[in-house]
C-alpha cells in the first residue's frame, strides 16, 4: 500500500488534494482580478490585493506582496494579466524565502536523552491528532517514540491519546484524569529516558493564553522535566487551527507572546478556502511552521516546505 507520509513521493498529490478548497477559491477569485484586462495595471493591482487579503494571507504580508508585484511592473513596463498568476506565485515564494530562510530538516538533537516535544495550543485546534500523527511518522523513520497524556483536565483526553498510542503502536505514559500535567510529564521523560526513547511527546490540555493560571502551568511542567532531562523541552510545537484564517493569526500573535514557542503546525488546512494562512504566517513569524495538517487521517501530515506549498497553491 501506499504511504503518504512526510517524506514520500505521493506527497504532493496529497497536498494538492488537501489544498484543493482554497486552490480552487484563490483562482476563481484571481480570475475576476483578470477578466477584459490584458495588462497589469492600478485596478489590476488593487483587485488583487484584495483577494489576497480575502484569502486570508494577511494585510502586511498582501502589501509586501503588493509592493513586489508593483516594482515588477514598473520595471518590466508590460506584464500582461495572463502571467499573473506566475508572477504572483514567483514573489510569494521569494518573498517567504527570505524569512526563517531554511526548509525543516527533522534532524533531532539533545544531549541528554530523548528529544522532547511539548504540544501546546487552545482547545480543539488538533494537538492530539497532530501528536498520533507525528508519533507515526517518526516511527517509521525507526525512532523509538514515546507519548506523555500531560492533558489530564478531560477524561477523554487520555482516552484519544491512548487511542492515538495504540494505533501508532507507541507506548503511552499517562496516569488518571485530574492529575498533575507536571507529574505525568516528569514520569514520561523517566520511562522514555530508562528505555533509550528517541523521541518524546507531551500532549497538553487546551489552553487559552490570557488564562494566566494555565499558561504558568506550562511553565510548571517545563521546570519539572528539567528535572529529569536538563535542556528539555527542545521544542514547544504550538498548534493552530488554520481554518479559523486570521483566528489562528491572532492566537499565534498571544501565544508566542507568552511562551517560548519554537515551532508551529497549522492544521486543518483541507476542507478550509482559508489556507492563504499559511503565507502570512510564515511572513509574518520568525517562528517557523514546521508542519501542516491536511486531512484527519494519521497520513494527513506534512513537513511545510514554502516553495512546495506556494506551488501547488498555484498550479492548476
Ligand atoms: N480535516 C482535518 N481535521 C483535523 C486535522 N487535525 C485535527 N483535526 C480534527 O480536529 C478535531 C480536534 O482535534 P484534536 O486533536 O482532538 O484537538 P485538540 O487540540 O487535541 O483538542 P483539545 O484536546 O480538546 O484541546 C478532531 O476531530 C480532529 O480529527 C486536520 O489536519 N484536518
Ligand atoms: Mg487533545
Amino acid at each position: 500500500m501506499a504511504t503518504f507520509g512526510i517524506f514520500s513521493n505521493e506527497k504532493k498529490e496529497t497536498l494538492d488534494k488537501g489544498l484543493e478548497k482554497t486552490k480552487e477559491s484563490v483562482f476563481k477569485k484571481l480570475s475576476r482580478v483578470v477578466v477584459g484586462k490584458s495588462k497589469v495595471d492600478d485596478e489590476v493591482l488593487d483587485n488583487l490585493e484584495e483577494v489576497l487579503i480575502s484569502s486570508d494571507v494577511g494585510v502586511n504580508t498582501t502589501l509586501k506582496i503588493i509592493k513586489r508585484i508593483e516594482e515588477r511592473v514598473s520595471n518590466e513596463k508590460y506584464l500582461g494579466t495572463s502571467e499573473l498568476n506566475i508572477i504572483l506565485k514567483e514573489e510569494i515564494a521569494s518573498l517567504l524565502e527570505e524569512n526563517n530562510s531554511e526548509n525543516i530538516d527533522l534532524s533531532f538533537s539533545s544531549s541528554n536523552g530523548p528529544y522532547v516535544i511539548m504540544v501546546v495550543g487552545v482547545n480543539g485546534v488538533g494537538k492530539t491528532t497532530t501528536i498520533g500523527k507525528l508519533a507515526h511518522q517518526f516511527k517509521q523513520l525507526g525512532k523509538n517514540v514515546y507519548l506523555g497524556a500531560a492533558d489530564t483536565f478531560r477524561a477523554a483526553a487520555v482516552d484519544q491519546l491512548t487511542i492515538w498510542a495504540d494505533r501508532v503502536g507507541v507506548p503511552i505514559v499517562k496516569q488518571g484524569m485530574g492529575s498533575d500535567p507536571a507529574s505525568v510529564a516528569f514520569d514520561t521523560l523517566t520511562s522514555a529516558k530508562a528505555n533509550n526513547a528517541d523521541i518524546v511527546i507531551i500532549d497538553t490540555a487546551g489552553r487559552l493564553h490570557n488564562k494566566v493560571n494555565l499558561m504558568n502551568e506550562l511553565g510548571k511542567i517545563k521546570k519539572v522535566m528539567q528535572k529529569v532531562i536538563s535542556d528539555a523541552p527542545h521544542e514547544i510545537l504550538l498548534i493552530l487551527d488554520g481554518s479559523t484564517g486570521q483566528n489562528a493569526f491572532e492566537q499565534a500573535k498571544q501565544f508566542t507572546n507568552v511562551t517560548d514557542v519554537t515551532a508551529l503546525a497549522l492544521t486543518k488546512l483541507d476542507g478550509t478556502a482559508k489556507g492563504g494562512v499559511a503565507i502570512g504566517i510564515s511572513d509574518q513569524f520568525k517562528i517557523p511552521v514546521k508542519y501542516i495538517g491536511i486531512g484527519e487521517g494519521i497520513e494527513d501530515l506534512q513537513i511545510f516546505n514554502k516553495k512546495e506549498f506556494v506551488d501547488s497553491l498555484f498550479s492548476k
